[in-house]
């Protein structure tokens, strides 16, 4: 008898096909996620989740589904499991770092640009007939070029936007992390390490890259805005709610930093109606990684991971190795 997975959003074909040969598969196909409750009654007797970040699993959860054995997730980000609660359970949880890097790291300099240089104000502007003439300072934004990036979260995408930052439009790198990357790397990537509120004051550009936790929550909040100059730009491609969102907007409003370019939200996919009515702000829907090569890369190492998970081969990404030795 094959073991029992649930694969609880839409993947590629050829990756449903993939786990079906070594599983015995229950599919969500529905473009809504499930809800918790269905979540909970569609693991009951599976030892095997794949799911993404919009699938909660919590202690409860896990306790309610006393089967399951391994939970793999098609992200890199992992703050929707709840990772203590499944080591102390014996759960093998793992994620997609690296696949994804470098398509997140374009994005992520992408929102910048376009933040930076207006260019959604600008074809909203024209989509709507408002486009009537030159002005020599019409949608006047700020310059990426020989400017600074302030890098907040100094992992692997953090490193990645620098590199484009430093060798493709010859900033400035700047960046804070909760720890200082060896001097060859900062070496390398001609970055300078500095205090957070440091960070905050010096930045013409800021990208948030680290990860959510209790800890990193409303870590850019009024006090941190209020530290940054009122040219800057604040870029958000990690998860929403290390950003206040209120003290964003207020801050957007009163033209205290010049403008955000926002591809997560603290309560997506609702997005905070102030931020809606702001010109300033560029938002886009949680895209980063979307590119068709990334996404078949990041589902198949997810499938990967799950296969590996529970034919007792080592899973290649795991996030709480320790139980598979102890
Ligand atoms: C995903 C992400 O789109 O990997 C992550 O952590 O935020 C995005 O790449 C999303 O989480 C899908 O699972």
């Amino acid at each position: 008898m094959k073991p029992k997975v649930l694969v609880a959003r839409r993947a590629p074909a050829a990756v449903v096909d993939k786990l079906a040969a070594h599983f015995d598969v229950d599919f969500h196909p529905g473009e809504s996620p499930l809800s918790p409750d269905e979540l909970r009654a569609r693991l009951q007797g599976k030892a095997g989740a794949y799911i993404t970040g919009t699938e909660r699993i919590t202690a409860e959860l896990l306790d309610a589904c006393p089967q399951l054995k391994a939970v793999c997730t098609m992200s890199v980000g992992y703050n929707h499991i709840d990772l203590a609660a499944c080591t102390a359970r014996r759960v093998l949880v793992t994620n997609t770092p690296d696949v994804l890097t470098e398509t997140t790291a374009d994005f992520g300099f992408a929102l910048l640009m376009a933040t930076a240089r207006r260019m959604s104000e600008g074809e909203r502007l024209l989509r709507d007939g408002r486009w009537k003439s030159w002005a020599w300072d019409f949608l006047a934004g700020s310059d990426v070029y020989n400017s600074t990036l302030g890098i907040l979260g100094m992992g692997r995408i953090g490193q990645a936007i620098a590199r484009r930052g430093r060798f493709g439009f010859g900033m400035k790198v700047i960046y804070h992390n909760r720890s200082r990357l060896p001097a060859e790397t900062e070496a390398e990537l001609g970055a300078r390490y500095l205090a957070k509120d440091e960070l905050l004051r010096q930045a013409d550009h800021l990208v948030l890259v680290l990860p959510y936790s209790a800890e990193s929550h409303h870590c850019i909040a009024a006090a941190e805005l209020a530290l940054m100059k009122p040219t800057a730009t604040l870029i958000n491609v990690a998860r929403g709610g290390i950003v206040d969102e209120d003290a964003l907007a207020a801050a957007l409003c009163e033209h205290r930093i010049a403008a955000a370019g926002l591809d997560v939200f603290e309560g997506e996919p609702r997005v905070n109606p102030a931020l809606l009515t702001l010109p300033n702000v560029v938002l886009t829907p949680h895209i980063a990684s979307a590119t068709m090569p990334t996404r078949i890369a990041m589902a198949t190492l997810a499938a990967d991971n799950l296969i590996a998970a529970l034919t007792g081969a080592p899973p290649p990404t795991p996030l709480n190795p320790e139980i598979l030795t102890a």
